[in-house]
């Protein structure tokens, strides 16, 4: 298959604990479990993935600088970040590189600080809940988005 294009898949603080702690909330998946199901969907739509976590803002920020060149999609899911960060959301506005933001959980059911993102307004699509399907969803999201 011809490529199809790059994509960065990146995971915020905390995320490398999937698995680890809290699994009524974040399901028993891994971040590994997680980073492999992105490859092979990937792979499967002719995408070579790039997966990055980081505990550090700036390492995020980064990455998403970093995405300028020869990057054709971000899947981000930035933990805690997502309710906080300015900068993670200046770097996302900054790079015209199609975003996703995907939650494990459902944020809107959970505390009302996690009901607002300052990432949604400047990402393509927000999915929440889907647990790690939803990483899967944005993949194919952000595929189609290519056609
Ligand atoms: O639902 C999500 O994916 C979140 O982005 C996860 C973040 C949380 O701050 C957001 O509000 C929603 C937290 C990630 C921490 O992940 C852990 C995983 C296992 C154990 C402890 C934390």
């Amino acid at each position: 298959m011809t490529s199809a294009g790059n994509l960065l898949v990146l995971n915020g603080p905390n995320l490398n604990l999937l698995g680890l702690r809290e699994p009524a909330i974040y399901g028993t998946a891994t971040l590994d479990d997680v980073e492999q199901l992105c490859l092979r969907v990937g792979d499967e739509l002719g995408y070579s993935v790039e997966c990055i976590q980081s505990n550090h803002e700036g390492d995020l920020i980064d990455a998403i600088h970093a995405a300028r060149e020869g990057c054709d999609g971000i899947v981000i899911n930035a933990g805690a970040y997502t309710h906080t960060s300015v900068a993670l959301r200046d770097a996302l506005s900054a790079v015209p590189v199609p975003a996703i933001e995907v939650h494990l959980s459902n944020v809107h059911a959970r505390e009302e600080f996690r009901h607002h993102s300052l990432l949604s307004p400047v990402v393509s699509a927000v999915i929440v809940g889907a647990g790690v399907n939803g990483y899967r969803l944005a993949i194919e999201q952000l595929a189609w988005l290519r056609k």
